[in-house]
């Protein structure tokens, strides 16, 4: 049995949904609310240590790390390869694989954190936010709960992400400019990876994937979502029971 334990279209849970979907594999869907901090349970914590979404359980034994999650669906299962044929293919997907993880979640984790969780930790009483605190594994999801606890995050920490935004276009255009998929000739996983943060992007700033300002992003954008699986994972669903007013719908994204 394959199950999914995910919170629908945030970013991590959204890239191997539409991972699942463009392979062809059918899972059963175990639905992770944050807003009731239920990632941080015992029995959460049992499949994945680190207190983070998404985590597959393949026969009773969990993956966890979206990117990896995602080269094990491609490894494990029958479908169309999502991994590039050659070596240097190969490279280069797991380079934008590995900004994706680092450059793309930094860039957007303060903002999505601060428009989004801000009001759920907000709402936790006074006498149990330590208690809640406290059953967060990783130190620096800890502290940033803790920071929205008591506010947000300051206008240099968001200025330095918008920095990150930019950087994330430059890059695309650049590679985009000489090959139609971000790891070369075929669709793969760089592109799965990546395609939840430009979601956000068209968000967050829009203007820095504008087609006048980053012409290659943008067409790659429109061809990355007009993909039938990418139509399915981002349209809100019964795996997405909380996302009223998460962030834009799928016909926002398509609007040129
Ligand atoms: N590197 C991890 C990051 C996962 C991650 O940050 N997941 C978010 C949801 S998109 C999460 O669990 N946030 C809740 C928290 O940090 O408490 C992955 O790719 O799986």
């Amino acid at each position: 049995m394959l199950e999914l334990y995910h919170t629908g279209l945030t970013s991590c849970s959204v890239k191997v949904r539409l991972c699942l979907r463009e392979k062809g594999v059918p899972y059963v869907s175990r639905y992770v609310s944050l807003r009731k901090f239920e990632h941080h349970t015992p029995e959460y914590l049992a499949l994945n240590p680190n207190g983070l979404i998404p985590t597959l359980v393949h026969d009773g034994k969990p993956i966890y790390e979206s990117n990896v999650i995602n080269e094990y669906v491609d490894e494990a299962f029958e479908g169309p390869a999502l991994r590039p044929a050659d070596a240097l293919g190969r490279a280069r997907m797991r380079i934008w694989s590995k900004f994706a993880d680092e450059i793309a979640l930094s860039a957007f984790l303060k903002p999505i954190w601060s428009s989004r969780f801000a009001p759920v930790v907000q709402a936790v009483a006074k006498e149990d936010l330590e208690k809640v605190l406290a059953r967060v594994p990783l130190q620096e999801r800890r502290d940033a709960w803790r920071t929205l606890s008591g506010g947000t995050f300051t206008d240099a920490e968001l200025a330095a992400c918008r920095e990150k935004m930019k950087f994330i276009v430059e890059r695309m255009e650049r590679d985009l400019q000489r090959q139609p998929w971000l790891a070369g000739e075929t669709f793969s996983l760089a592109d799965i990876n990546m395609v939840p943060w430009l979601v956000r992007l068209k968000e967050f700033a829009p203007d820095f994937m504008a087609p006048a300002n980053a012409p290659e992003t943008a067409d790659w954008f429109q061809r990355t979502l007009a993909r039938p699986a990418s139509r399915d994972a981002f349209s809100p669903s019964d795996e997405t029971p909380e996302y009223a007013g998460q962030g834009l719908l799928y016909r926002d994204l398509v609007a040129a």
